[in-house]
């Protein structure tokens, strides 16, 4: 697979720690490089030993390459190697060790919902784009506080939950902004979408994510799945507000040129040609 990027960004995101920079051909493990001398660096929010991160190694050894407890420590993209004890990132080295901002060593599972209608004109018809002829497939995004990028509304499953129950409550949480809703109102929202994500999905990404917050012994794997509005009389009626980790919240229209966060443009690009929609 091509070298991750965004993984090897220069600055490490929430502070001012600096990656060892790691050229493109000195990514992959396998390749010999003694003078390879990564930055050691773990948030301070981490080490607050919150419920959801991992102590230090040494006392704590966990059961990697599989489920430890109801913590999937499992990868999508197989076993992965482990070093010292620590685990290593099956997509090489990215100039930084530790845990970063990220709660588990090894995979931090993640699961996308990307809720996707049509674009229609003021009179409902689908509207198609002047170049590929193609109808135009507009999605569900959200600006994350963290940096700032449009992304899709995903989120960390927690541990023992199942990844159908991660990607509705994300989208809830970031897109309904369900966390501040009243019992009632969260009912509501719930009866509004469950339909939607009970229908089967298409799954369109499972495995690695270029994610800027990953590490030589932390990374972030997803689950993608797209759910789609047909009629454009389900979710798209919904009003969307932005809430948790999202600042704010659109229906955005999807298209090569777009700028997400990760490489969550690689997801949106299978919806796409699955949906045989302008891209
Ligand atoms: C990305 O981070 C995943 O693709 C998912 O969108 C997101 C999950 O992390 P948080 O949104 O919980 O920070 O790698
Ligand atoms: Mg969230
Ligand atoms: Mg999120």
């Amino acid at each position: 697979p091509a070298a991750p990027v965004k993984a090897r960004c220069p600055v490490y995101p929430g502070s001012d720690t600096r990656r060892f920079p790691v050229p493109d051909d000195k990514v992959d493990w396998d390749t010999d490089w003694p003078q390879y001398s990564p930055v050691k660096y773990t948030a301070p929010t981490v080490l607050k030993k919150p419920v959801w991160a991992d102590p230090e190694i040494g006392a704590f050894s966990p059961q990697f390459n599989s489920l430890d407890g109801s913590v999937d420590r499992g990868s999508h993209e197989g076993p992965y190697r482990i070093q010292n004890g620590k685990p290593l990132n099956p997509h090489g080295r990215t100039g930084l060790e530790g845990q970063g901002l990220l709660g588990r060593w090894g995979p931090n599972h993640a699961a996308d919902p990307i809720v996707t209608r049509w674009k229609r004109d003021s009179t409902g018809q689908r509207v198609h784009h002047t170049n590929s002829q193609l109808p135009v497939l507009q999605f569900v995004s959200i600006k994350r506080l963290d940096c700032g990028e449009w992304a899709i509304p995903g989120g960390m499953v927690d541990p023992g939950e199942r990844i159908s129950q991660t990607l509705q409550r994300e989208f809830s949480e970031e897109a309904l902004n369900s966390l501040q809703a009243s019992p009632s109102e969260r009912e509501k929202i719930q009866k509004r979408i469950t339909e939607l994500f009970d229908s089967a999905g298409l799954q369109v990404y499972k495995g690695y994510v270029d994610d800027p917050r990953n590490t030589d012994n932390a990374w972030m794997e997803t689950v993608a799945v797209n759910f789609h509005d047909e009629s454009g009389n389900s979710v798209s009626e919904l009003p969307l507000q932005a809430g948790d980790d999202a600042g704010q919240v659109s229906w955005i229209d999807v298209d090569s040129s777009l700028d997400l966060y990760a490489n969550h443009l690689h997801f949106l690009e299978t919806v796409a040609k699955e949906r045989n929609a302008h891209w």
